[in-house]
Order: structure tokens, then sequence, then C-alpha cells
């Protein structure tokens, strides 16, 4: 069920077939199995899950932000299908659900696609409690567990921007642009380093979204600075890193790697 598909284009209607509502977005036509339908809906408050085996996650696997949901969904071993169907393409299906055209979003059933990834992450925490990823109660707590995830997208922010000025023609690239987030990155993980200490757990003392987040950017960093030693910085944040790396969610995603 968590298997990684290559969206069937030729399976799902086309672009503008389907108008856009409040919500984000129409999406019929892109889910396998009948959905849940409005009157049939329950509430996280009156049921938990709905229609948890037709969700569908869209994405591409060098995009942390969709690492960051594709791993929320893994950890809380949401039954879900993976679709590898990037923006990149402008036949992506991406464009009929979700009218900023980003990835990740995940298409609940027919009428509703939520985005973007902290708005996945919230709404996924929410389907069980195992674990238990943004603390619900305790607003401090709740409060710093999203200021971690604030910092952990600060990071793929500026990575990207990094990467989009480094694959302009060289002529064209804005160095002081590039400067300035190579900049934040490494100043941010100072931060989220000295944050860290040798603690096991970003926020807390078990997994939460913060060390999900964190994980995403630094894996992103590999992939894009490969380059940027941060492992040699910063030890606590590479052991950490190996420690997550042996979750049996992170290794599935860790794999999907291009
Ligand atoms: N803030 C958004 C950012 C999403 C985003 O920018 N995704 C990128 C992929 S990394 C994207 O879809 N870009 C459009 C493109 O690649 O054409 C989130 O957290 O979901």
């Amino acid at each position: 069920m968590h298997g990684q598909h290559r969206a069937d284009r030729h399976a799902l209607p086309h672009r503008g077939q389907f108008r856009s509502d409040l919500r984000g977005g129409q999406v019929q036509g892109l889910v396998a199995q009948r959905p849940c339908h409005a009157h049939t809906r329950r509430t996280f408050a009156s049921g938990g899950p709905r229609c948890g085996s037709a969700l569908k996650l869209i994405g591409s696997n060098t995009s942390p932000y969709v690492r960051k949901a594709r791993l929320v969904l893994l950890e809380k071993n949401i039954p879900h299908t993976y679709l590898v169907d990037p923006p990149s393409d402008p036949n992506s299906s991406v464009y009929r659900v979700n009218p900023l055209g980003r990835i990740p979003a995940l298409i609940l059933d027919e009428e509703t696609c939520v985005f973007d990834s902290p708005v996945i992450a919230e709404y996924v925490d929410t389907l069980n409690d195992t674990p238990i990823l943004i603390p619900r109660h305790d607003a401090l707590a709740r409060m710093r567990v999203k200021r971690w995830e604030a910092l952990a997208d600060g990071i793929m922010d500026s990575a990207i921007v990094v990467r989009n000025e480094r694959i302009r023609p060289a002529e064209k690239q804005e160095q002081s642009n590039i400067d300035l987030h190579l900049t934040a990155v490494t100043r941010t993980l100072e931060h989220v380093a000295g944050q860290l200490g040798d603690r096991a757990w970003c926020e807390g003392d078990s997994i939460t979204l913060a060390d999900l987040a964190l994980l995403s950017a630094l894996v992103y960093l590999d992939l894009r600075q490969p380059e940027r030693d941060w492992r040699s910085a910063h030890p606590n944040l590479a052991a950490w890193f190996n420690r997550m790396s042996t979750r049996p969610g992170v290794k599935t995603s860790l794999a999907e790697q291009t």
C-alpha cells in the first residue's frame, strides 16, 4: 500500500476539466476507489480517519517538503499511495488538485486535496495517535514543534533558492543571493545543532514532526549541497541523523531517493 507509483497520467482527466472549489480543487478521477461522500464524512472529533486507504500523496523523490509529508504518513503507518508526479511535467496531475501547482498534495477524496506540507502534516497527525507528532494540549510544546518545522522548512526554502540560482546560466546567477541563502542555512544548522545538543529527539522525549522535518531538510542538503560537510561541523546532528535513519519509515523514504 505504501508503494511508490508513477502516476498513470492517461487515466487522469485533462487539466482544467474540474473547476476549482474553495477547498483547493476538485479531484474527481484521481481516486482509485469510491471515496467517502460529504454526508458520510467523519470528522476527527467524531471518529478519526476517513477513506484512509484512498489517500494519495502526489510528490517527487527530490522534494524535501514531499519527504516530510511522506515521512509523517509512514511514521504513523497511514495507508496511502505515493504518486511520483512532479510539477516539472506540464501534464502533472498536481495542477488539477492544487492551484499553486506545488507538491506535496494529499488527495483525501473526490472533493478534498490538502496542501501545503505543514497543513498535510497537521491533518495527517490527527488521523491516529501512534505516535502523536504534534503535541495537542501543551501549547508551548506544540509551538516548539511547529517552530522546529519552520526552521527545517526555512533550510529547505533557502537550499531551493541556491539550487535554482545554480542551475541558471553562469552569467545570470546572482552570487549575492546564493551567499545570502547559504549563510542562512549555515546559521540555522548551527542553531538547530545547539538546540538538539545530545538529546535523542528535537523536542520532548519522543519522535515528533520536528525530527521528521529536520531529517527531510538534511537529506535535501545532502542531495543539493554535497560539498556541505554538516556532519563534521555538527557531530551531534550526524549521530541523531544516523539513529533516525534506522527507523523503518525513514529507511523507506531514503530508499526512494533518486
Ligand atoms: N511551502 C510549500 C512548498 C512546496 C514547494 O515549493 N514544492 C516545490 C517542490 S520542492 C514545488 O512543487 N515546486 C514547483 C515545481 O517544482 O515546479 C510546502 O511546504 O509544501
